[in-house]
């Protein structure tokens, strides 16, 4: 059986938005990756923590707020710190081109965007 990439996805700490992870999620489940849905306002550790124990290819993330769009970075920083190169796919209304270059993430706006992220990613 072929292998299906794994894929996390979270909406941060501190942010409760679902509607547009959820549909994220779908369409790429929709494409047959294993996606697992950590939930909302979920803490960057246990982000990391989940990712590693799964095994994962991509940790997606979600924000749509200014001010719990720095938890992506922090995601950054902890896998950083653990070792760990985990591609990172970020995206929701709150997140610039300056701050996903600064955090050497991928980004996509909307949901058929982010099927070609993650095959982009992927294809490296
Ligand atoms: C619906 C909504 C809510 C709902 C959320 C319900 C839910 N279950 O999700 C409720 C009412 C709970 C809410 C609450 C609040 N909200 Co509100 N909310 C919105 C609103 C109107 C729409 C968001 C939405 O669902 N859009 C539809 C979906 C389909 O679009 P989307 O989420 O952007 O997702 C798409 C893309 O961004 C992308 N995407 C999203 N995530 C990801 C992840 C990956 C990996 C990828 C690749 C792509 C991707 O793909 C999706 C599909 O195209 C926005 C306004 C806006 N213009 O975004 C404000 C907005 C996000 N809220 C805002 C605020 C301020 C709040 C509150 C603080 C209000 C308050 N004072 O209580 C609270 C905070 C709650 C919290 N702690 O999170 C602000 C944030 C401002 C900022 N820049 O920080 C916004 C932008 C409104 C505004 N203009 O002021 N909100």
């Amino acid at each position: 059986m072929k292998y299906k990439r794994k894929l996390p996805f979270a909406t941060v700490k501190g942010d409760i938005d679902d509607i547009g992870k959820n549909l994220v999620a779908l369409i790429l489940k929709n494409y047959s990756y294993r996606v697992r849905d950590f939930g909302v306002d979920v803490p960057s550790s246990r982000i990391v923590d989940t990712a590693i124990e799964w095994g994962s290819d991509v940790i997606a993330l979600s924000s749509l707020m200014t001010i719990t769009m720095e938890k992506m970075g922090d995601v950054a920083g902890l896998l950083k710190s653990r070792d760990k190169d985990f591609p990172l796919l970020i995206g929701g209304a709150a997140v610039t081109e300056k701050y996903v270059w600064s955090i050497r993430a991928s980004y996509a706006k909307d949901v058929i965007a982010a099927v070609d992220a993650v095959s982009e990613i992927f294809k490296a």
